[in-house]
């Protein structure tokens, strides 16, 4: 008799630990960086209201009381009661919560902005690691759009998992053939015979068809797909990319309110067989419009001879957030033209990067490109962890500082600081 009633106060004594540690775990999930935008615009971040001290307290205890719990589980379930049935009360029916239940919206209004990724239907859980961090670590709380488009239709696996993971609308979008194949001018056998000099040269995606249709497509047409023309700015994510620190603010209103075109983390120099003749290219397109060209340009981050040649800097494009209406403008279509008649994008092998790098450089005045110190971005095999350990705190990064590409060698971002007169992040000098 006193050992069953004592069962059952062990028992009752287990419920009430296991609702406390429901209560603390729904509670909790509100993000404390969700605040008005009033506060962050006054230079009030959420981590100048709480030290992390506190924070830090609050959430050790929380675990504790979580720990204890699940510890002293085994001995507190009673020998004749299923064992499933205190699992059962920890894992309720699963009721899918709106976006808004989990994260609260951020204040202000939003941007006319999506991201926008170009995949395969193979490249499914890579793009859903992606999403699944610039969901958690920004987009949660601003719910913006994602665009997916595809050369060919996306399966039921691909739009179901993504349609899960983006907390705003997904669109999905299938490329015109005219975007994606070869045109009239292109010469097959020369190009076919480029492929094989590539694919016996070993130069890295040299044999490929598809991916020279990519880079083309990424260079001339995403930003005509009729999913975009809804649009005016686009963040462009690619799988297997990852976001190391909170993005405590939206990047798109930065880019609108500080009339910026064109933004980038990480930069370099390009692999020269593949461009032999772009700069040939880019001349011509300077010589036949002069009219394009932006007053205060950035040339010496493209040449160091005043434009002679390129020294291969580009921004690094898989990550780009950008004005789609720039992309559109007749100055950016002249400059695409240009290039695509003169066939590098089969007869060499173009990537979009240092298109559209030579482009911003050219099209926009400097102050129109912006580069993201506090998005930390990695992908392989480059890392932009921001400099400065202040800022990597306060945005919680998970980025190994060693990691940060900038002021190596082999970056170009040191001269976009030098040509822009910003002053370098402090503790520079000790990455380089
Ligand atoms: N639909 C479609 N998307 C593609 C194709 N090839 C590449 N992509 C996408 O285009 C983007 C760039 O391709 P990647 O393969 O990542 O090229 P990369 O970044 O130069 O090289 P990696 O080091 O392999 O990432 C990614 O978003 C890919 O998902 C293709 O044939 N079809
Ligand atoms: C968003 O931008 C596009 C492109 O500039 C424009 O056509 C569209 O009208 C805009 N939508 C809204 C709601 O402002
Ligand atoms: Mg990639």
């Amino acid at each position: 008799m006193a050992a069953g009633s004592g069962r059952i106060v062990r028992y009752l004594l287990f419920a009430i630990i296991t609702i406390a540690i429901l209560y603390f775990v729904s509670t909790s999930s509100i993000p404390s960086y969700a605040q008005p935008l009033a506060e962050q615009a006054a230079g009030k971040f959420s981590w100048d209201k709480t030290s992390p001290q506190a924070n830090n307290e609050k959430s050790q205890a929380e675990y504790d009381a979580i720990a204890d719990a699940f510890s002293s589980k085994p001995s507190q379930a009673p020998n004749n009661v299923p064992s499933t049935q205190p699992l059962a009360s920890l894992t309720p029916n699963i009721t899918p919560l709106t976006p808004s239940e989990l994260s609260p919206p951020a204040p202000g209004e939003r941007v006319n902005a999506t991201f926008i990724t170009l995949a395969r239907n193979s490249d499914i859980w890579e793009i859903a690691r992606s999403i699944r961090q610039v969901e958690d670590r920004f987009n949660r709380n601003y719910n913006y759009d994602w665009v997916f488009l595809n050369d060919k239709p996306f399966d039921d696996t691909f739009k179901k998992v993504t349609t899960s993971l983006v907390s705003g609308k997904t669109h999905y979008g299938e490329i015109p053939v005219e975007h994606w194949s070869f045109p009239s001018w292109i010469d097959q056998k020369k190009a076919e015979a480029v492929r094989e000099d590539m694919r016996r040269r070993k130069i890295i995606y040299g044999d490929s068809i598809s991916y020279r249709h990519m880079c083309r497509f990424e260079s001339g047409f995403f930003f005509r797909h009729p999913l975009l023309q809804n649009f005016e700015y686009y963040w462009r994510v690619e799988p297997s990319v990852e976001l190391f620190c909170d993005v405590h603010y939206d990047p798109f209103r930065y880019m609108k309110d500080n009339n910026k075109k064109y933004s980038f983390v990480l930069s370099l120099y390009e692999y020269v067989e593949t461009i032999p003749t772009l700069w040939d290219s880019a001349k011509k397109f300077i010589k036949a419009h002069p009219e394009h060209i932006a007053k205060d340009n950035s040339m010496p981050f493209l040449s160091d001879d005043g434009g002679e040649t390129y020294n291969k800097c580009h921004f690094w494009s898989n990550f780009e957030i950008g004005n789609l209406d720039w992309l559109r403008s007749q100055a950016y279509l002249d400059f695409f033209e240009t290039l695509d008649k003169d066939g590098g994008f089969f007869y060499e092998r173009w990537g979009d990067a240092p298109v559209h790098s030579i482009a911003a450089g050219l099209l926009l005045n400097r102050d129109e490109i912006h580069f993201f110190n506090d998005i930390a971005y990695y992908h392989i095999p480059f890392t932009h962890c921001p400099t400065g350990e202040d800022v990597r705190l306060k945005l919680r990064c998970h980025c190994n500082p060693n990691d940060n590409f900038d002021w190596k060698g082999y970056s170009c971002t040191s001269r976009f600081f030098d040509l822009n007169k910003i002053a370098k992040p402090e503790g520079w000098m000790d990455q380089v």
